[in-house]
């Protein structure tokens, strides 16, 4: 079953910082689709919770050079 989490992402300034959160975050096994709003500073992830963890994210977003409020 699909989980959803809403993760707040600290560090972004523009579409380009927004596309590599993306980009991070959809190359994680077992996330299907991931949102991220520039303006809320924010990323909406769908992910199978057998494959993947919010902690796993956040170490995908850090590795981007973001970093997980
Ligand atoms: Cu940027």
């Amino acid at each position: 079953m699909t989980k959803q989490v809403t993760l707040k992402i600290v560090g972004m300034h523009c579409a380009g910082c927004a596309g590599s959160v993306e980009r991070a975050l959809k190359g994680i096994a077992g996330v299907s689709a991931v949102t991220v709003s520039l303006a809320a500073g924010q990323a909406v992830v769908d992910y199978e919770p057998e494959k993947t963890s919010d902690k796993q994210m956040a170490k995908a977003v850090k590795q981007a050079g973001f970093n997980v409020g």
